[in-house]
């Protein structure tokens, strides 16, 4: 059988929620791709290589079969989402409240929520840290502002499935591996429960167990073997 060449790589660690993201994204849109990994405490990610297709020095990193890279894991999503009519609404207002919720996450989320589990479990720092304590208090602000929308809505924007809801999954879900304690929110929690009822959806720890075989598993997809 010839080989097809994936349309995408994804320059990816396991270890990330941001990567994650696209990861789950691209399982979700059955796109094929191949797997790349990159060791980000090993920093893999500065040298020239990889420099010159992101220049931040940052995961995720996806490269089109043109050669162009993207990076900035909620801005391939935009870009992934154009695979399907489903997953950015193309009407202006409803589109801008998706994208609300990528900066939202980008800004009040994922450096709190992230940020303390990477620091607390990579960079062994002490839950009473200063650093981490900030982080732990603003990151329950982020969670209130998601229980907020999710105690009456199904999804976070509009009433279906989108983009933002992906984002913003990641670092939700390994919230109480950061010090976060969800019992307080039950829409977040019954959302979360939601999502992964979802068809194909994946999780962090299904990267983590997977990411050696990943390739095979997207000629799987590709060959629909
Ligand atoms: N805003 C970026 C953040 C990406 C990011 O923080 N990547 C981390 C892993 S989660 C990374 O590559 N860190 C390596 C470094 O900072 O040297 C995105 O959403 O893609």
């Amino acid at each position: 059988m010839p080989q097809i060449a994936p349309a995408f790589t994804l320059y990816a660690d396991p270890r990330s929620g941001n990567c994650f993201k696209v990861w789950l994204m691209l399982g979700l849109l059955d796109l094929p791709f191949q797997w790349v990994s990159v060791d980000i405490l090993n920093r893999e990610t500065q040298t020239a290589e990889f420099l010159a297709m992101n220049p931040q020095g940052m995961v995720p990193v996806l490269r089109l079969s043109s050669g162009e890279s993207l990076h900035e894991s909620n801005a391939i999503l935009c870009y992934l989402a154009q695979w399907s009519l489903n997953w950015l609404p193309r009407e202006r207002l409803n589109q801008a409240r998706v994208l609300q919720w990528l900066f939202f996450e980008q800004n009040s989320h994922e450096p709190n929520l992230a940020g303390a589990h990477f620091l607390t479990h990579y960079l062994g720092y002490a839950p009473d840290d200063p650093n981490i304590v900030g982080r732990i208090k603003r990151g329950y602000r982020a969670l209130a502002v998601m229980e907020q929308r999710l105690a009456t809505h199904d999804y976070l924007a509009g009433e279906r499935l989108t983009i933002a809801d992906i984002a913003l999954y990641p670092y939700t879900h390994t919230a109480p591996d950061a010090g976060f304690d969800l019992g307080r929110f039950p829409g977040v929690r019954a959302w979360l429960a939601r999502l992964e009822a979802q068809p194909r959806w994946l999780t962090m720890a299904a990267l983590a167990t997977s990411h050696g075989s990943l390739l095979s598993w997207s000629k799987r997809v590709l060959h629909g073997l």
